[in-house]
């Protein structure tokens, strides 16, 4: 391949071939190094980057149709002001300078109204793009600045990723390469082949190496069907499977008594737990058989007794039901019953986020926030938050809302309310966007954002470890700003003045890293690597306040919670009599990214049309047949879609594969009209897959 070597300030190319280093910017674990073949200025092709070893040349079918999305002929490219009714869709043209000064005038009116008002105003954002320039560095600044409410960033994996940090300490584990090296996996609540494709790469090794794979998921996933097992319990009911496994591994003494004294905290009263839970009782729970528990406890014991790694790959699937926290101390508890962590390919990975390091209050700014009480609110319960009147001067009505990154109309629960909320006709709403998406069409005002292909980026990663540079390959279409360039538009509007409101894209690139980073060589290879140990917690070291792993958390104990880790049965479990008999999940479909990528045709095609995936025995029951029109309903909506009568749905659960438009839907419905606001028990995070429904056939 030519090599094409930019320097920061050399333009994005005009004329003849040229090969441009870039970052994958979704929401993925495997945050892959892109190259994009640029021909007269014009980005033809996106490919993986073959240099960097974790991309391996091979991009998901979805990101090698970039250049698809990027020149859509429905991209937004120029300013846009409603003329229609919210939520209609009508807009006509407007120019930057009109955009923004309406916007700035109608901020500033509310903020300079009293001392905390500004409070009356809300970014939402989330993960559109991961990068750390375009997501909350210039925004941040200025929403600081101005002194707005909060947002508490939870519509992910704020469960899981807190059930983490109170067990191991951080946000670290294995190395995801070692897989490769390992004798026994477990993925658990994770479709790899659909999400984080990258790492099947290493299963795959380790297959031929003669290693057993078992799925824990309750759908038969593309990944479930190419293991050696598949445990396909109901969801939500991990916690009793991990409890179980303790249960056996104490039975049949297989556990690494010396790692267990010397690098963890609460293993008596643990154990004491463990041990009501025999399989049965988690068998009938998880509605399994027995012997899946007991063959399972057995492998994951004998790895030890062979001294042979055995790993787990945990992913935020499992963790969105109302015990996703607990269940992910659980889980994460395991490796150190049988010391795992003495393997470089033994132990557990779900997020490897905090292996990096970047300067997030240098980005962010967090100094420039007014020196007043601060209200934060949580994204996953928007709709309920956009309903509530004012309490008092500290907690005003949300007024305006400045949405980027993220399209909440279409991807937070419950969406009835939801829409209620964005339809308030005295709510300001601007969105940042590249299309006319289910969120925007409910903006006053429409911005039209650069995407990946056009702007400076940095990447962290929460799948491997290292860091990556995107470069713009091609010049910003129509009128398209970045997103900070927008917010530092903005500023000046708004009358701040700050000199941080004046650095450009690729300062605040250098801005993310301190000197641990080489940015020089980032901007040469398009990535570097941050130097790890092999394994981490061979000698215990944990990142916990007690440097061990925490069975028993005193942090939880000193908040007055659950010292140890439980089983929490699913607000709505699926029960046969209930009103609602049938559990649904909505895990991600393989060719959307969330919702990206849904308006993009060729991949839509390949998704099909909405639908659930139902078992033959429930399908019977309710006399529906593949390719019927279903109305999935319970008393928060109805979602319209058709079925398909599948073997990937077990008996009791229906799949409806996530997230589409809704506006590209039946009756203008997606499968979040069916999912509630409650929060798990860590982090505040959404319950997307706790959620009881009942299906019927529509005319
Ligand atoms: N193609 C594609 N890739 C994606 C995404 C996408 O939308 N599409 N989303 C990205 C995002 S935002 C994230 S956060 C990551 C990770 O996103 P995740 O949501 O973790 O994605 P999956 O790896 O598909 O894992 C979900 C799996 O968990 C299973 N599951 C559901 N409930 C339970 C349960 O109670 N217990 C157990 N054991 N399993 C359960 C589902 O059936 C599904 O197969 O993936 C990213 N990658
Ligand atoms: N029922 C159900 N609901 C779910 C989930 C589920 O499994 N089931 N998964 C949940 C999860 S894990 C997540 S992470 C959330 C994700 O929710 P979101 O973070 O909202 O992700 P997306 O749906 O991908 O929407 C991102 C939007 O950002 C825009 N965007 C991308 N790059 C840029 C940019 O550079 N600038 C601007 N201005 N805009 C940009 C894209 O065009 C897109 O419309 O959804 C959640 N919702
Ligand atoms: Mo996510």
């Amino acid at each position: 391949m030519p090599k094409t070597l930019l320097s920061p300030t050399t333009p994005v190319p005009s004329l003849g071939t040229q090969f441009v280093r870039g970052a994958c910017p979704h929401d993925c674990p495997d945050t892959c190094a892109l190259v994009t073949t640029v021909q007269d200025g014009v980005a033809i092709k996106v490919s993986g980057n073959p240099n960097h070893p974790a991309t391996a040349g091979t991009l998901c079918t979805k990101v090698s149709r970039y250049t698809e999305r990027t020149y859509h002929p429905e991209r937004i490219l120029q300013p846009l002001r409603r003329t229609g009714p919210k939520g209609s869709g009508q807009f006509e043209a407007v120019s930057w300078e009109l955009a923004l000064s309406t916007i700035a005038d109608r901020l500033k009116s509310i903020a300079n109204r009293a001392p905390l008002a500004a409070q009356a105003i809300l970014p939402y954002s989330y993960a559109g793009t991961m990068g750390l320039v375009q997501g909350e560095a210039m925004a941040s600044r200025f929403f600081n600045r101005l002194g707005a409410s909060q947002l508490e960033r939870t519509i992910c994996a704020s469960a899981g990723g807190e059930g983490l940090i109170y067990t191991l300490g951080a946000k670290v584990g294995m190395r995801v390469e070692f897989f490769a090296e390992s004798k026994l996996i477990l993925i658990w609540g994770s479709n790899s082949i659909g999400s984080n494709l990258h790492f099947w790469r290493h299963v795959q090794t380790a297959k031929r190496l003669g290693a057993k794979v078992v799925c824990i998921d309750p759908r038969k996933t593309e990944t479930a069907e190419k293991c050696h097992e598949h445990i396909a319990l109901r969801p939500g009911t991990d916690s009793a499977l991990a409890f179980a496994l303790m249960h056996q591994l104490i039975a049949s003494d297989c556990l690494d008594h010396g790692y267990l004294e010397n690098h963890t905290l609460g293993w008596e009263a643990l154990r004491s737990r463990a041990l009501e839970w025999p399989p049965e009782r988690a068998a009938e729970v998880c509605g399994i058989a027995v012997e899946q528990i007991t063959n399972l406890a057995q492998d994951y014991g004998n790895a030890m007794r062979q001294g042979e790694p055995a790993a787990i790959r945990l992913n935020y699937g499992m963790q969105r039901v109302r015990g996703g926290g607990n269940a992910v101390r659980l889980i994460a508890c395991l490796p150190a019953l049988i010391g795992a962590w003495k393997h470089r390919a033994g132990g557990l990975l779900l997020s490897s986020a905090n292996t990096h390091v970047f300067d997030r209050s240098a980005l962010h700014r967090p100094d420039l926030r007014p020196n007043t009480p601060c209200r934060t609110i949580n994204m996953s319960t928007i709709g309920d938050a956009l309903l509530k009147p004012a309490s008092s001067d500290y907690a005003p009505a949300i007024e305006a809302l400045i949405v980027y990154n993220s399209n909440p109309v279409a991807v937070a629960p419950d969406s009835s309310k939801v829409v209620q909320g964005f339809a308030r006709e005295d709510l300001f709403t601007v969105v940042l966007e590249h299309f006319q998406t289910d969120t925007a069409d409910y903006a006053d005002f429409i911005l039209p954002a650069t995407t990946q292909l056009e702007h400076w980026d940095v990447h962290t990663t929460y799948g491997h470890t290292d860091i990556l540079l995107n470069r713009p390959a091609i010049a910003p279409l129509g009128e398209a700003k970045t997103n900070s360039a927008i917010f530092r538009k903005l500023a000046k509007h708004m009358g701040f003045t700050d000199a941080c409101f004046e650095e450009d894209d690729v300062s605040l690139c250098r801005t993310a890293f301190d000197s641990r980073v080489d940015f020089e060589l980032l901007l040469q290879q398009g990535f570097v690597s941050l130097p790890t140990e092999d394994a981490p917690f061979a000698n215990g070291n944990f990142p916990t306040p007690s440097g061990r792993c925490e069975f028993f958390s005193p942090r939880l104990a000193q908040q007055g919670l659950d010292g140890l880790p439980d089983y929490l049965p699913n607000f709505e479990p699926a029960n046969a009599n209930a009103d609602y008999p049938l559990a649904m999940i909505s895990p991600p479909a393989r060719n959307f990214l969330n919702s990206s990528f849904v308006n993009v045709k060729s991949l839509r095609d390949i998704e099909g049309e909405p639908h659930i995936e139902i078992h033959a025995a429930d399908a019977a029951q309710r006399h529906i047949q593949s390719g019927d029109q279903v109305r999935v309903f319970n008393s928060r909506g109805q979602y319209h879609c058709t079925a398909e009568v599948s073997a990937r749905a077990r008996v009791g659960v229906v799949n409806g594969l996530g997230v589409w438009w809704r506006k590209l839907g039946a009756h203008g419905t997606n499968v979040n009209e069916l999912t509630s606001q409650t929060l798990t028990d860590l982090g505040h995070a959404p319950t997307f897959y706790d959620c009881a429904v009942e299906v019927e056939k529509s005319d």
